[in-house]
């Protein structure tokens, strides 16, 4: 197996002790800590399950004990890909307990990601639910089982039915054969990129740089033992792990409520029932809360904190918040690989509508540079490079991506940022070929490589475009094969059959005869991009003209 490691440079994290930043507390010590203090109070609400510390600390550690038994070694990794539900912290936690590597996939991520977070991670576990959203993750399972020859355990939150997979209940050992706790410093979990070019990459992050942040986000947010966060984005995004979250609620010893759905018929009875004090959105469903709150003039009075993050909330709509739905915005820029900005609850109204936050710590290191690589001065955009106390220094195993990512010590995030005088940021957009669609991250050359495998397309050029519901959305533009004709609906089923996530699936499909820029000589897929990103908005802009 490849180690996992993430190595800071000494001087730094000799600093980053010094400064009280790493306090050398990992997860598993956290877990026991958190039980015996918080002990009867509530840690998660599930439907009409109420878990408290000591439970789901016990749940987990017996979980984890029962991996042992069943021959999983400390150090090994496991993919979870769990909904929100509260097997998935059973999962975690007692991952962390038994001092295995948690790897965290989504919901919607199908055969494609999966196959390839399993073996890039050399992951021998896979934990799933039965069934959800009509969705059968055992079918999944049972695919991957005979292709990915590292793959020897799958454990299935609920019922296995004939697959012979394990059942996550009957997995139990005594929790006094869990060893001991892992050094602080070591990978405590991969979490996985947004993916600019191909694929995921994996990121290793410690149990000092991590739980870190949880503290640091924890306190910005103003979380106490009394806050209620309800999730409902995916668990097992970073944005609901850790900013703060549910392992920053955790951490504060606050009550995780987790939602099964985003839509506000759902949150807003939920939020009322629950007393939520706390929410996490993307942009998109920021806005169809506050259209539904105009509607509806829920009675949410305990919701203290809407946070906006995961894509560019626009200032028009962040103007809102406060007015529809009487609580504070906070906007949150952040990355799986570390920087995370938060606008400060007590900011001015200016600041927390115009600006995505400021960064964690004192120690976080932002660099604004131009395409040379000269730093810009403040208020001009340039490109974010960054380091600091929970900043990655390496994807896993990626040679190349981290060749292009990591320059002179530094993260090259692929935002394009305006720094402030006082170091807030505002986001200004994206330098790579990435699409932020709802807050999912979209690499164009991945869908580019999905349609190019249908034996009707020649060439294949993916673009994001901005779009008023999804923030941007994805448009292909597709030149198929001579004496080929080819319908959208034909390349979306084909794209469907290569199992992939669906959010990966192009918006629009624009059939061409050519890329029209061969006179021109050499071009590269990023030029080629962005004229074609022109050419749609200049016919946007036109259309918009007619209608007008
Ligand atoms: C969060 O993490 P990722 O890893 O899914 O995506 C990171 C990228 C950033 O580099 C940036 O391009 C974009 O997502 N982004 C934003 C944003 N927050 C993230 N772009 C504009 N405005 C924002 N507020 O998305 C993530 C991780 C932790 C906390 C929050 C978000």
């Amino acid at each position: 197996m490849k180690p996992l490691e993430q190595i800071f440079p000494a001087e730094r994290a000799a600093r980053y002790r010094e400064k009280g930043y790493w306090t050398g507390e990992t997860f598993p010590a956290l877990l026991r800590e958190r039980a015996e203090r918080f002990g009867d109070r509530t840690a998660l609400v599930h439907r009409d399950t109420r878990i408290s510390y000591a439970r789901m600390a016990e749940a987990a550690q017996r979980f984890g004990a029962g991996l042992l038994a069943q021959g999983l070694k400390p150090g090994d990794r496991v993919l979870i890909q769990l909904g929100n539900t509260p097997e998935f912290f059973t999962a975690a936690f007692g991952l962390f307990a038994a001092g295995m590597i948690p790897v965290y996939a989504l919901p919607a991520h199908r055969r494609t990601e999966i196959e390839h977070l399993l073996t890039r991670s050399e992951a021998c576990g896979l934990i799933i639910p039965d069934k959800a959203d009509g969705y059968d993750y055992r079918a999944l399972a049972a695919e991957l089982w005979d292709v990915v020859p590292g793959l020897k355990h799958v454990i299935v939150a609920g019922d296995p039915a004939e697959t012979g997979f394990a059942a996550m209940a009957e997995i139990d050992g005594d929790p006094a054969t869990l060893p001991e706790d892992p050094d602080p410093q070591s990978v405590a979990f991969l979490q996985i990129s947004g993916g600019s070019t191909g694929l995921s990459k994996l990121i290793p992050r410690t149990h000092d740089d991590y739980i870190y942040t949880l503290r640091e986000s924890a306190r910005i947010c103003g979380l106490t033992p009394d806050s209620v966060f309800l999730a409902v984005l995916p668990v097992g995004h970073n944005f609901t792990m850790s900013s703060p979250g549910t392992y920053g609620a955790f951490y504060a010893g606050a009550t995780v409520v987790l939602g099964h759905s985003p839509v506000p018929d759902a949150a807003f009875p939920l939020i009322a029932k629950e007393g939520v004090t706390i929410t996490a959105l993307v942009p998109p469903l920021a806005l169809l809360w506050l259209d539904a709150a105009e509607r509806l003039k829920p009675e949410i009075p305990t919701l203290e904190v809407l946070q906006v993050g995961g894509a560019k909330f626009l200032s028009e709509s962040a103007r809102r918040v406060k007015p529809v739905l009487g609580c504070t915005l906070q906007q949150v820029f952040g990355m799986a690989e570390g920087l995370v900005n938060y606008t400060r609850l007590d900011d001015d109204e200016e600041t927390i509508v115009t600006t995505q936050g400021r960064p964690i710590s004192p120690d976080d290191e932002i660099l604004v540079l131009d395409d040379a690589g000269t730093p810009v001065p403040d208020g001009t955009p340039g490109h974010l490079l960054t380091r600091g106390p929970y900043t990655i220094n390496g994807y896993h195993d990626e040679p190349g991506a981290n060749a292009r990512s990591f320059e002179n010590d530094h993260y090259r995030s692929g935002d394009i940022v305006i720094r402030r005088a006082d170091g807030y940021l505002t986001v200004q957009g994206r330098a790579g070929d990435h699409i932020n669609r709802a807050g999912e991250k979209i690499s164009a050359e991945e869908v580019e490589d999905h349609l190019l495998a249908h034996p009707g397309v020649f060439d294949a050029v993916v673009v994001s475009i901005p779009d008023a519901h999804l923030g941007e959305r994805i448009c292909a533009f597709v030149k198929p094969r001579d004496g080929q004709t080819l319908k959208p609906v034909e390349l979306r089923k084909f794209m469907r059959a290569r199992q992939i996530a669906a959010f990966k699936i192009p918006d629009e499909i624009r059939f061409v005869d050519g890329f029209g820029i061969t006179a021109v000589g050499k071009i590269s897929r990023r030029q080629l991009r962005s004229q074609l990103r022109a050419e749609v908005l200049a016919d946007e802009a036109a259309q918009q003209e007619q209608t007008a």
